[in-house]
C-alpha cells in the first residue's frame, strides 16, 4: 500500500512519564511506534508547540485549574497544565522515538488564542497546518494515526483526515489516552467509529 502514510501524533516528553501533562502509560507507545516506522513509505509527525501564556493553559486564566472547562470565545476549552512550550525540553520528542524516519514535522498550537488538537487545523479552523496538502502532494490517500493522546489529538487528527478525504485508521496499541474528563476516551472512540474511522485493537501484521 504505497499510498498509506503514518501520522505520529505528539509523542513528546510533556505527555510522557514525568511530563507536565503526562498521559497514563504514554511512554509505552515509543517502542510500538518505532517498530511501525519502517513499514510506511511516508511518516509525518506532529508536535504540540505552544507559546508561553497559551489560552489552553489554566495558568493563563486567573482562578482556574487544570481540567476545568471554560468557554473560550464560544468554544468549550479544557484547561491544561502549561505544556509543550515551544523550544522547551517538554516539547521535544520522547528520546526513544526514532525521528530519523519523519519526512516532515508539523507543529500546531502556536496561535496563543486558540487550541489545536488536530494535526490538520486548529480547533476554530482558522489555521490549516499544511498537512493535508503535504500528504496529497506526496500521494497519500490513506492514513494510520498513532501517538498521544487517543481521546484528544490522535482522535481529532483521524477525524479531520477522514473529513479531508483520506481513509483513516487508528491503531490503538500505539496510542494512549488522557481519559479526562471521566468517560472521555469512550465517547471519543464511539464518535470516531460512527464517523467511519477504523479503530484497530491489534497492530495488523
Ligand atoms: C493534547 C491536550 C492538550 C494531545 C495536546 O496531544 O492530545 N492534549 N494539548
Ligand atoms: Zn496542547
Amino acid at each position: 500500500m504505497e499510498n498509506r502514510a503514518l501520522i505520529v501524533v505528539d509523542v513528546q516528553n510533556d505527555f510522557c512519564q514525568g511530563g507536565a501533562l503526562a498521559v497514563p502509560d504514554g511512554d509505552a507507545v515509543a517502542p510500538v511506534i518505532n517498530a511501525l516506522l519502517p513499514r510506511f513509505p511516508l511518516v509525518v509527525a506532529t508536535q504540540d508547540w505552544h507559546p508561553p501564556g497559551h489560552a489552553s493553559f489554566a495558568s493563563s486564566h486567573p482562578g482556574r485549574k487544570p481540567l476545568e472547562v471554560i468557554d473560550l470565545d464560544g468554544i468549550q476549552q479544557v484547561l491544561w497544565p502549561d505544556h509543550c512550550v515551544l523550544g522547551t525540553a517538554g516539547a521535544d520528542f520522547h528520546p526513544e522515538l526514532e525521528r530519523e524516519y519523519f519526512r516532515a514535522i508539523i507543529r500546531k498550537g502556536m496561535d496563543p488564542r486558540v487550541d489545536s488538537y488536530s494535526g490538520f487545523r486548529d480547533n476554530r479552523d482558522d489555521h490549516p497546518t499544511g498537512m493535508a496538502a503535504l500528504l496529497r502532494e506526496l500521494g497519500a490517500t490513506a492514513v494510520v494515526v498513532v501517538g498521544l493522546a487517543t481521546d484528544y489529538c490522535v482522535g481529532a487528527t483521524a477525524r479531520d483526515a477522514l473529513g479531508l478525504g483520506f481513509a483513516a485508521e487508528v491503531w490503538l496499541p500505539a496510542c494512549r489516552a488522557v481519559g479526562a474528563p471521566s468517560g472521555h476516551t469512550e465517547r471519543a472512540l464511539a464518535g470516531l467509529r460512527e464517523l467511519g474511522v477504523i479503530l484497530r485493537d491489534n497492530i495488523p501484521a
